[in-house]
């Protein structure tokens, strides 16, 4: 049960005294990954940013804080609340983008598809140990030719005695190249959607990283190209058949992005409150400019709107009332509020906006792949759409 205290006094940083609305587990676990984000990320993530890498072992480093698949139970996994992995997600945003999808993809994608989807022996062997982050893995779905309509893919997997040979491409695949194990989405030869297990080093199977991104460069971000690539039996989901397979995963992964998106905006607000008092333009801080002060008032507006929209969503995915096309809603509005928040926030910063000493210009870029992935702003709005009017537009 949350814990009422009365606020004393307006905290910027909280104007609607959201805080008393969350349980005291909920800002323990919080205030720890908070702490992390402080402590490990933010000294070294503009570097980070940069040089477009990720240090391989902030990988055991989150294992050990056991963040990874937390909000799942058995095989020693957490079995934490939603609530209080959206706010871990929260937290890490803030810190930047690319550690929450490493989080999401770990935890929400790979863990998940195998925890709901996989066998009993590929539960055991695969859970525990990317709990730890001693394994991580990927999830497979997105094409070439095939992002929005993942139904158009083309990878196939064909029988073959007790194995299946896969053949195709993904792009786009977020921890690809460092994964040890990918879960791949390929169509078998009767048409139906399955779920294999592909794991590093199998004759065929090769993981590119992806080069030139001027977003999320704080992410291994992937090419899985599969060439004659045999998987035993043993490795394939036993219960998929069509594409509900990965889309149940994918609402995972949303949730999750409801949340960070706000941690991101959160930063990016702060950063700018921070400046406006400090920088002296005209003789005063421009804090002082009314202009500056409804750039800043929308923004605390935004953030907690958006704050009371992902605890709301996450209470009902704790209650077992959230639907998929609840989630497409707060991811839309979500997003696309923190983008307008970055956007605001690196103005106020003015050319210091657009340096890396900042986490302004960062956070803004990141958003544009936050925007396109985990289902495009416009596919949650025709979600979102068809759910209101009955009517099917992506057609
Ligand atoms: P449609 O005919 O509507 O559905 C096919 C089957 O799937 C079921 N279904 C869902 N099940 C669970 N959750 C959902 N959200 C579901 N949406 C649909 C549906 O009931 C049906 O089941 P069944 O049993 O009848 O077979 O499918 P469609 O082909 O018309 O597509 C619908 C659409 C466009 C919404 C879907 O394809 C979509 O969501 N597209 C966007 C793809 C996407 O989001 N890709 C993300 C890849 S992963 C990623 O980006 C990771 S980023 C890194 C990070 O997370 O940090
Ligand atoms: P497209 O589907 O080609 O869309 C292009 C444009 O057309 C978009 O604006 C889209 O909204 C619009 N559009 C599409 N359909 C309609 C319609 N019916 N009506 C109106 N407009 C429409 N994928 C994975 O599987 N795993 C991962 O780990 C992963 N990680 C990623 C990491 C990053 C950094 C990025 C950028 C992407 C990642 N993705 C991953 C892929 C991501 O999910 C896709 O990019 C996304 O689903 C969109 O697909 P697309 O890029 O092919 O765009």
């Amino acid at each position: 049960m949350a814990t009422t205290t009365k606020p004393t006094a307006l905290d910027p940083r909280d104007f609607l005294a959201i805080d008393a609305l969350l349980d005291d587990e909920e800002r323990a676990i919080r205030d720890t990954v908070r702490q992390f984000v402080r402590d490990r990320i933010l000294p070294e993530v503009g570097e980070w940013f940069e040089q477009a890498i990720l240090p391989r072992e902030l990988v055991q480093e989150i294992g050990k804080l056991g963040l990874f698949g937390m909000h799942l139970e058995g095989y020693g996994l957490p079995g934490a609340s939603a609530v209080a992995y959206g706010l871990t997600c929260m937290e890490l945003e803030a810190g930047d983008s690319g550690v929450r999808s490493l989080v999401s993809v770990q935890g929400s994608l790979a863990m998940f598809s195998i925890w709901k989807w996989g066998s009993e022996e590929q539960k055991q062997r695969w859970l525990p140990g990317m709990h730890t982050g001693e394994l991580i893995g990927c999830f497979g779905l997105t094409e070439p030719d095939a992002g929005s309509d993942p139904g158009s893919m083309r990878t196939t997997a064909r029988r073959d005695g007790s194995d299946w040979v896969l053949n195709g491409s993904k792009m786009w695949i977020t921890n690809g190249t460092i994964a040890d194990v990918a879960t791949v989405w390929a169509r078998t030869e009767d048409g139906q959607i399955n779920g294999f297990l592909v794991e590093r080093g199998m004759p065929g199977f090769e993981a590119p990283e992806m080069h030139h991104k001027i977003s999320l460069r704080a992410s291994v971000t992937s090419e899985l190209v599969l060439h004659d690539v045999r998987v035993p039996e043993e490795n394939r989901f036993p219960e998929v058949s069509s594409l509900r397979g990965p889309l149940s995963c994918l609402n995972e992964a949303r949730y999750g992005i409801v949340w960070g998106a706000v941690g991101a905006g959160r930063a990016c607000y702060e950063s700018a409150l921070e400046y406006a008092k400090e920088r002296i333009v005209f003789g005063k801080p421009i804090a002082g400019y009314q202009l500056t002060q409804q750039k800043l008032a929308e923004m605390a507006l935004e953030i907690n709107r958006a704050t009371l929209v992902a605890l709301h969503i996450g209470r009902m995915k704790d209650d077992g009332t959230l639907l998929p096309q609840h989630v497409s809603m707060g991811k839309m509005g979500n997003v696309r509020g923190a983008i307008e928040v970055a956007r605001s926030a690196r103005t106020i910063l003015g050319g210091n906006g657009i340096t890396l000493e900042y986490p302004v210009i960062r956070h803004a870029n990141n958003l544009e792949s936050v925007l396109t992935y985990e289902g495009t702003h416009e596919v949650h709005t025709l979600v979102v759409g068809q759910a209101i009017t009955g009517e099917n537009a992506f057609r």
